[in-house]
């Protein structure tokens, strides 16, 4: 105790006699006097890099922020610090340097920001598309005054350079050691603010970094600086994960597809031909919605309503990866699956995908995307023309204002209002054309639960008292959870959805039209929610024993097959005829494109799901982490466990033969995209083609 007193006393006494000697030799002037261009530099940095991400990210939390800041300051001082290796007289030359490039990083990005309201990717400009559509936009409107701000930093470094020019006549020379202990100091400063801005870091963080597809999140959590170093890393690793491994990626591709069996025709082939299609991206729908019913009150009644008039898949699962809507869209639109690392749609989306937009496309068909969010969220801005829409309305063709916006952005009732409008139009320019619409609003957290309207999810009853008087009474069920506010934000979706369909009817939209509705993977809630729902007990207001008959188990596995989602095909005269029905056999969002291939007339030769009506209960639903699932049996690759499905025995074999066909379609999926397998694919049949034109 002692020892730690004399210490502490040491430590203060050091302190003191340290701040003493700045105060009387002036050392903190001196070392302004001396490092005026250093700190020039870093100031200046430092305020570019706010002041970009305060025009362009309008948000007190934003504001508040200190942890870019820091990340900021860590960077600027560490590349500046560097600098002091070189001699004096190059030292400007140096900071001039990075100070332009600074500059240059924050200017590009406030341009890009006013046009597209996200930050810019250097992925993305080297797609000459893009380059096409960021020089037209800058022509058409000037470049705004707040731009040129940043342009100061280096013009101010140059004016402190000059005026210490003027004053210093006599330089004094810095020795090797004396450059490199000032570097290290510099240097060791930086390292503090980065291991201060660390500290800040959550998990979600770090992983949202890796992903780099929230852009805004990634500025204002690391500053613009770090996000562009790790846009540039990012955006080149692809490109060294496709170095090597071609030849063999090739061969088994290509043995994968000799191997595959033909499609058969079938009673569904061609049945919608030339029709129009729309697709609804239902966000965060999951299947176990449609069962439900809080006080007489369904859910989702539009969506129950559209499913027992239509082609239900009731067995439909959406195997995503870190990739989640977008690798929904992906396996819907590619029939691949996600990738092995990093997502598809910011990684690889300058590869050539045999996708439905672009196979309709090629059938005379106008393709659109609708999208209320920015249209850089998961790189759909360059993904989307990717798959070959012809068109895609983001949030920069919607009216979104703060009265229409829930959660992420334009709420589904707006942003459908508002896109029936633009399908009009579409309608009376194109003959055929396949849109896809996107939903936003029922996207976790599922926290605005004041926007979603009245839907009560505790246990409400009338009884009546022995008088004969009645008497409302309420059971704590749901209501608070992290479910029960899911609950109500899935019954806000569903009410856009019918509005939707009501809208899309008075138009005359749906006359020749397939409605398509799927859920792009379940929300995520927690386990123990579920089994409230399933164990309530409102007599006693607690969670029924594990022992109690009436127990329902919701273990790991039922959790995983209720992450189920809805498909829904639906025309407005299916009702009542043979299409009408629930299908059952298990089936995955890669199964749609060779299922939809088949009914409209097109088909991917490459696709890696199947028609579900070709392959019937056949089918194995292979998921990103290896699990696959079959109507038999549920298999988990992690554990080397299964939950059998029926009474039929599971043999060894079949579990050894579905590994295998699990991992090799993860593998060539993957391959696919890593080495743009399907673009090489083409140039061969164009070189044969070429050949037999001459000849040869
Ligand atoms: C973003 C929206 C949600 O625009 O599609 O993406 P998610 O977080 O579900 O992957
Ligand atoms: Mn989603």
């Amino acid at each position: 105790m002692k020892n730690i007193k004399n210490s502490l006393n040491r430590l203060i006494d050091t302190i003191k006699e340290g701040l003493i000697r700045i105060k009387e030799e002036h050392l903190i002037r001196e070392y302004f006097k001396k490092n005026i261009l250093f700190l020039t530099f870093v100031i200046t940095c430092v305020i570019n890099s706010t002041m970009l991400r305060f025009f362009c990210i309008n948000s007190v939390e934003n504001y508040l922020a200190i942890a870019p800041i820091l990340a900021d300051l860590a960077i600027v001082v560490i590349v500046g610090g560097l600098g002091y290796l070189l001699k004096p007289k190059n030292r400007f030359a140096y900071f001039m340097g990075f100070s332009i490039f600074f500059s240059a990083i924050c200017l590009i990005n406030s341009i890009y920001y006013t046009y597209y309201t996200s930050f810019a990717s250097v992925s993305m400009l080297s797609l000459t598309q893009y380059i096409g559509d960021v020089g037209d936009a800058v022509v058409e409107q000037a470049i705004q005054f707040k731009d040129l701000l940043y342009i100061l930093a280096p013009i101010i470094l140059a004016l402190v350079n000059a005026k210490q020019n003027k004053k210093i006549t006599l330089k004094k020379i810095e020795l090797k050691s004396e450059r490199k202990k000032k570097a290290i100091k510099t240097v060791a400063v930086g390292a503090v603010f980065a291991i201060i801005f660390l500290f800040t870091l959550t998990p979600t963080d770090m992983s949202r970094l890796i992903k780099q597809w929230n852009r805004e999140y990634i500025v204002m959590k690391y500053g613009i600086y770090i996000y562009q170093a790790n846009d540039v890393v990012a955006s080149i690793q692809p490109k060294i994960n496709s170095l090597f491994g071609y030849d063999q990626a090739k061969k088994k591709f290509k043995e994968y597809f000799s191997d595959t069996e033909e499609h058969q025709d079938n009673k569904y082939t061609n049945i919608f031909e030339g029709k129009n299609v729309i697709v609804i991206h239902g966000e965060s729908l999951q299947t176990n919605l449609m069962e439900l019913s809080f006080n007489g009150e369904e859910v989702t009644p539009n969506l129950n309503k559209l499913a027992s008039e239509g082609m239900f898949f009731s067995n439909f699962y959406s195997p995503v990866s870190v990739g989640t809507s977008s690798d929904a869209e992906l396996m819907f639109n590619t029939s691949l699956l996600p990738t092995k690392n990093g997502t598809a749609f910011v990684s690889y989306s300058n590869r050539t995908y045999n996708a439905t937009p672009k196979l309709l496309g090629e059938k005379g068909y106008y393709t659109f995307s609708m999208h209320g969010n920015n249209a850089d969220f998961w790189n759909r801005r360059a993904m989307h023309k990717s798959l070959g829409y012809d068109r895609f309305y983001s949030k920069e063709d919607y009216n979104v204002t703060e009265e229409n916006t829930v959660g992420l952005g334009i709420n589904d009732y707006a942003f459908f209002d508002q896109s029936v409008e633009k399908l009009t139009k579409i309608a009376e320019k194109y003959d055929k054309w396949y849109g896809m619409m996107m939903m936003l609003s029922n996207h976790t957290p599922f926290s605005e639960v004041d926007k979603y309207g009245d839907f009560p999810v505790d246990i409400k009853e009338t009884i009546t008292n022995e008088d004969g008087t009645t008497e409302e009474v309420s059971y704590p069920y749901m209501e608070g959870t992290k479910l029960g506010n899911y609950f109500k934000s899935a019954h806000y979706a569903d009410g856009a959805i019918g509005e939707l369909v009501t809208r899309l009817d008075e138009e005359g939209l749906l006359d020749n039209t397939v409605l398509i509705i799927y859920g792009d993977h379940d929300a995520r809630l927690p386990r123990s929610d579920y089994n409230r729902l399933y164990n309530y007990d409102k007599e006693t207001d607690s969670i029924l024993d594990k022992d109690d008959p009436n127990y329902k188990e919701y273990d790991s596995y039922q959790y995983e097959l209720g992450r189920k989602v809805p498909l829904i095909i639906w025309t407005k005269d299916m009702k009542g005829t043979d299409l009408n029905k629930e299908y059952t056999n298990v089936m995955s969002m890669y199964d749609v494109e060779p299922t939809l291939g088949n009914m409209f007339g097109y088909s991917n030769e490459y696709a890696l799901g199947h028609d579900i009506f070709d392959i019937k209960d056949e089918n194995i639903v292979v998921f990103p982490n290896g699990n696959w699932l079959t109507n038999k049996i549920y298999y988990n690759s992690q554990k080397g466990e299964y939950l059998s499905l029926t009474e039929e025995p599971v043999t060894e074999e079949e579990i050894k033969k579905n590994n295998e066909y699990a991992s090799e379609l993860l593998d060539v999926s993957n391959d696919i995209i890593v080495f743009d397998l399907l673009k090489e694919d083409q140039t061969d049949e164009n070189r044969v083609i070429e050949n037999q034109e001459k000849g040869t």
